[in-house]
């Protein structure tokens, strides 16, 4: 297999020979993989440039991509598609060139992959990893706090590390991604790679690195920054998530029950019939629109088996119950605890709470994996 060899480098002449030197020494013994070795540095005003061309006399495997400085992930983004292009490799591993990421570590990652892995992520935050001890209680905090926010925002806490540059992949996540990877730079280009890795169903496994400070040179990261693009970030995605994810077209599929409901009830009642018979038939209308659609849409990627159809129906029809009882129930409580005056609210309430039922009832019982997983 071929692993294209990915760092980054903005005014790192004192690292990346150092680095280049422990890359190669690692990767020669990591048997069935060869290695191309592509820095990807932005003009450095230290001559970087230099000091990888004086290297590559030696060393027919490194290779240089010069750019101008737009950023990390701009730098990333411009390296990797370069590297997939030219060396058509099979894997892409990428690292910081500061010596922060040791390579001594690497052999943990083929490790990983070779256990069912397509995504290993280095991790400062599992066992056996670490952040260094001489960083400032800021940095410390800041770095902690990213991370804990971007698992729980995100959703996906199984993941520890999500803005460290410590990372080998197949080649296939960075060409789904890279189109909607322009889109970030920074901190966030390396949170929305691994977002978008994992909605895509990667196979992710952390294994635990050393993060070690940088002896020379200077940090590119602005820290006043850091946390407002993580939580920009998160709620982009999360609003983006209920605007095309099955919760969104799950509310614009109970809003059109709602309105078949209610067209039906005012129909009946024109009609002669007794409301409560006109709503219970335009209840059912709802229940039977609400199935179709939510099957043909809502959770289309889960659809229900023609031989499972009937019972799955009939599984619906219980849990509209269910969720007719939690609002009917609600009032009834609330009524009879604060009078019947504020009956709107804790109507509103039982629309809520049913609402939830509903959903967690469709997606974890209904149009459930069939191998278990949500
Ligand atoms: N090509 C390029 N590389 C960059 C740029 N910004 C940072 N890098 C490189 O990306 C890697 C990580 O950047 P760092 O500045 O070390 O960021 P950090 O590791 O989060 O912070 P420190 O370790 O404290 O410096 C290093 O190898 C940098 O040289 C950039 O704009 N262009
Ligand atoms: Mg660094």
């Amino acid at each position: 297999m071929r692993v294209v060899v990915v760092l980054p480098t903005y005014n790192e002449k004192e690292n990346i020979v150092k680095l280049l030197d422990r890359l190669l020494t690692v990767t020669s013994k990591i048997d069935g993989y060869t290695f191309s070795y592509l820095v990807v540095d932005d003009s450095s005003p230290d001559g970087t440039a230099d000091a990888v061309g004086d290297y590559q006399k030696k060393h027919k495997d490194v290779y240089l991509l010069t750019g101008k400085k737009e950023g990390l992930g701009k730098a990333l983004l411009r390296g990797i598609s370069y590297g997939l292009e030219k060396f058509r490799p099979d894997l892409v591993l990428q690292i910081d060139a500061d010596l922060s990421h040791d390579p001594a570590s690497l052999p943990l990652f083929f490790k990983a992959l070779g256990g069912g892995a397509n995504f290993v992520v280095g991790s400062r935050y599992i066992a056996g990893g670490s952040i260094p001890q001489n960083w400032g209680l800021h940095r410390k905090i800041y770095s902690v706090l990213g991370n804990t926010i971007v698992r729980f925002g995100l959703g996906f806490s199984s993941v520890h590390d999500w803005t460290g540059g410590y990372r080998l992949y197949h080649r296939k996540y960075f060409d789904e991604s890279k189109q909607a990877l322009k889109a970030h730079n920074g901190y966030v280009f390396q949170i929305a790679f691994l977002h978008m890795a994992i909605m895509s169903g990667a196979t992710i496994a952390e294994v635990p690195i050393h993060f070690t400070d940088r002896k020379f040179g200077h940090s590119k990261i602005a820290p006043s920054e850091y946390i407002r693009d993580i939580l920009e970030y998160i709620i982009r995605s999360r609003v983006h998530a209920v605007r095309h994810g099955p919760f969104g077209k799950f509310l614009v599929v109970g809003t059109i029950g709602f309105v078949i409901n209610t067209v039906i009830l005012e129909l009946g009642v024109f009609a002669g019939f007794h409301p409560t018979v006109s709503t219970a038939v335009g209840a059912e209308c709802a229940i039977i629109s609400n199935f179709i659609l939510n099957n043909a849409w809502t959770f289309n990627h889960r659809k229900i088996s023609r031989e499972k159809i009937a019972g799955k129906f009939v599984q619906f029809n219980t849990t509209s119950l269910g969720a007719l009882l939690i609002q009917t129930g609600s009032v009834a409580v609330g009524t009879s605890l604060f009078g019947t005056g504020l009956y709107r609210i804790f109507y509103i309430l039982g629309v809520g709470l049913g609402l939830i039922w509903n959903y967690w009832m469709y997606s974890h019982v209904i149009w459930r994996h069939e191998d278990g997983k949500k």
